[in-house]
Parts: C-alpha cells; structure tokens; sequence
C-alpha cells in the first residue's frame, strides 16, 4: 500500500491514508472516536455524527473491533487524544472485517490463559506487550549475530536430519528418511566442530535443535533455538569470553534499542546491563558453596550433576550471571576434553544466571585416539560416527565452542515466568499446532 503513513508518523497538518485494526470504538453520542492500531502505534479518528456524511458515520462506527480498516482524512493536533493528534476522515474502507466473537482480547482488558494465547498467536501478538517481547527476540538475535563478526566468526547452517545423536541424556525424535531411519538434530556440534577444523576457523551457527526430553517445565522446549559458536585455536577460557561478551551485547542492544518495548513491558526502571565480570566458579568450589547455603535435603559429593534445587540455591548465594567450570570428566559428553593434568578433570563449562543454566560449552577432544576413546568409554560405537572421527585424522587443530539456549536467553533477560512467551509457536508434550 504505497500511500499508506504509519500511525506514529502522522504529522498535523497532513493529509494521510493510515491503515490497521480498530482497536476501540468510544461513542460519546453526539461525537464518537474509533481507534485504529498499527505497528508503529495508535491514533484517534474522530465522527462528528451532525457534521459528517451518514454513510460515512455508520461505516466508521459500525465496524467490529479486530476488522481492518483504510481511512484517509487531514491529521490535526488534539492534545485530548492518546497521542496529540486525530484524523477528520474524508473517507473509510473495511478491508477485512473481522468476527465480533474474538477467541481473546487484544485490547488486554480480559486476560487469557497461555494456552488460549498460544493457539491465538496472531490476536495475542496485536498486544503491546506481547509485540514488544518478539521485537526484542529480533534486536537481541541482530545484536549476537554482529558480535559474532568482531570475534572474525563466519555464519553457517548444519543439517537438521542427521543420521545420529550427540547429546546423550535427551532423548531423540525418529523420522523415515526414504525408508531408512533418522532423527531431528540434537546440536550442531560434530558439525561445527568440523568446520571449525577447516580453514573458515570460526563459525557461528543460530539454529533449530530438537530434544525428546519428558519434561514440562517452565524452561524446557522440545524445539529450541540454540546459538552455537565454535573456534579453532581456543581453549575453555576464549569459549568463556566469547559467551560473556556475546550475552553482554544481548543486554546492551536491549538498553540502547529496545526503550519502547522495555516500557511496554513495564521493564523501563528495573532493567540493566550486568556490570560485574561473570564470575567463574570450579565445580569443587561450586558444590562447597551449595552444600554450606544448607539449601539441600541431601549433601552433594564430587561426581554428583547439579539438580534444580542446586542451582537455584547456588544462584541466589551468588546473585548473578556465574560460570561452573572444571566439571568432573565423567559427566560432560565424550567431545569435551579432560586436562592433560588430571583426567578426572575436564574443561567442559556451564554459564548459568541465577535462575538457570543458559550455556554448555568447553574445548573439544582433538587428539584423534582420545576421541575414539571418549566414545567407547560412553558407551557409544565409533563406527557410526566415522564421518566425524576421520577428519581428526587429517590436521585437527584443538578448538572450544559452546551452545547457548536462545529462548532462555531472551527468557532470563526479560524476566518471563514461561519459555513458552519467548517462542512464537512453541514445540511442547502438548502442543504440536499451531
Ligand atoms: P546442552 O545440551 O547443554 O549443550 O545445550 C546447550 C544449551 O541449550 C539450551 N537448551 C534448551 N533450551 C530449552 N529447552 C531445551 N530442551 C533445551 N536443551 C538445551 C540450554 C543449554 O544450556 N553441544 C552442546 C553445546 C556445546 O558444547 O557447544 C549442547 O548442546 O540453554
């Protein structure tokens, strides 16, 4: 629509075509305003009913809420109306009316549960709020992708139909591949790490992962989007730096882009950038400082995996953005590689905000017969994985990545209750559509 103005651009003393969904009509009798919402915003039509063309007056006002209208008319300033000025209209189009019995509300003023919301997606994005975290999902996924690029990191895309499962632990989601069977992507990475072993180095990758995992919790999704980053010639320690600087540029572009929605969500005062370095904490240093909190029914022992009620209780005693480093060898996947000082020891990582664990990163097993190894003593068949293992033959130099969980990103930035609000059509135990 090419003579189309947005609502927020609509200056008094224009003549405009603005187009949208009526998001109220206020009939005050002798004069009534419908207004009429777009991307940019909101603005007041006014019907002066004795003044103005019949037709006219019934078209405007006869419309349901919801249905999407063209009006064309002279903008003139009324500091009275929610943004200072109002439209006189010359003329209004229906475009697509819209059913009066909505499924649920945009204007907000009758809450809807998460389920109603989801199966609504469209009607619930045209809230403010709701808007506003998706905008923010956007500028934060910008804002990664360009720090990944001052770290030299070139994008990639990897396979989402893979012929095997790297992370043990979740389960996988089977397909028929011409017969033959496959399974969903887990993680990329044997695949970045394989490109990370060519001459590209660095390599980002935002993607689709998929994880059978029973859980329905708060933060699990059966399809997530990880954020992936993979890098010859690092160790744990520049994998740990490129998380914090990346998660850091997240936070950032939200505060220097992102004031309208941050207002939207009622976040504009409580929001901020992390000032402090994230701090990193050995896993030995780790289950000391949880077992002191007494927190926990039970002591946690060397070897043990840190439960929710660990985390959360390790969380709050250090009240911000934290690494746990130095897992033992025997609980991080046969990619992740030990210290050459001390194999019980490895250099597998996890960053974790105080209410979750959002990345799992560490430098990789280069060493050819230490991988073959590694699979074995997971219990795992080298064979099938020989399309990974053989280009460790042929010059792999030592390389570190990490993964990092995009939805709980977002999640943990904005302070959602639900890593469903995060996601615009969320794959979960129950929910398969829309
Ligand atoms: P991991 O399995 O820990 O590591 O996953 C990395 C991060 O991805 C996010 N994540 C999830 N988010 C929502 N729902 C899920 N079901 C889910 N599963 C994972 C989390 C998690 O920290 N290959 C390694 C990464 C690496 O070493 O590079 C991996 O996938 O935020």
């Amino acid at each position: 629509m090419q003579d189309r103005t947005y609502t927020a651009d609509a200056e008094p003393g224009d003549d405009v075509t603005v187009a949208g969904w009526v998001h109220e009509i206020r009939d005050l009798g002798g004069i009534a305003f419908l207004i009429l919402r777009d991307t940019a915003g909101k603005i007041q039509i006014k019907f002066e009913k004795d003044e103005m063309d019949d037709d006219l007056v019934e078209t405007g006002l006869d419309v349901s809420r919801e249905s999407v209208v063209k009006v064309s008319g002279a903008v003139e300033e009324e500091p009275r109306a929610p943004t200072g000025v109002e439209v006189t209209p010359e003329s209004v189009e229906i475009i697509a009316p819209a059913d009066p019995e909505l499924p649920l509300d945009p204007s907000g003023k009758v809450d809807a549960d998460l389920s109603t919301r989801l199966d609504n997606r469209t009607l619930d994005l045209r809230k403010d709020e709701v808007q506003a975290v998706f905008e923010i999902r956007s500028e934060i996924l910008r804002a990664v992708r360009e720090q990944f690029r001052t770290f030299d990191c070139t994008e990639i895309n990897t396979p989402k139909i893979v012929a095997t499962g790297t992370e043990g632990g979740t389960e996988l989601f089977p397909i028929t591949y011409f017969g033959e069977e496959a399974f969903m992507n887990q993680s990329p990475q044997l695949f970045k790490q394989l490109i990370a072993g060519s001459n590209v180095e660095r390599v980002f990758e935002i993607g689709p992962i998929f994880r059978a995992e029973e859980h329905n919790t708060p933060r699990h999704l059966n399809e997530a989007t990880s954020i992936d980053f993979e890098g010859a010639f690092c160790d744990q320690n520049d994998a740990m730096d490129v998380v914090e600087g990346v998660v850091r540029a997240a936070y950032e572009a939200v505060e220097n882009n992102c004031a309208d929605e941050l207002e939207a969500l009622g976040l504009e005062d409580e929001f901020g950038v992390p000032d402090e370095a994230f701090p990193r904490i050995s896993y030995e240093d780790a289950i000391e400082r949880i077992n002191a909190t007494g927190e926990l029914d039970d002591q946690l022992v060397w070897g043990d995996d840190l439960s929710t009620a660990a985390e959360e209780a390790l969380g709050q005693d250090v009240g911000g953005h934290y690494f746990i480093t130095d897992w033992p060898s025997e609980i991080k996947p046969f990619y992740i590689k030990d210290h050459d000082d001390d194999p019980e020891l490895s250099t597998g990582f996890d960053l974790m905000h105080p209410r979750m664990e959002l990345v799992s990163g560490g430098q990789r097993e280069h060493r050819h017969e230490k991988l073959i190894e590694g699979f074995e003593q997971q219990g795992l068949d080298p064979d099938q994985f020989e399309y990974y293992t053989k280009m460790f033959k042929y010059g792999m130099p030592p390389h570190a990545g990490f993964g990092l969980g995009g939805e709980r990103l977002i999640m943990t930035i904005l302070g959602l209750d639900n890593i469903r609000e995060a996601v615009l059509f969320p794959r979960d135990r129950q929910r398969l559509s829309p």
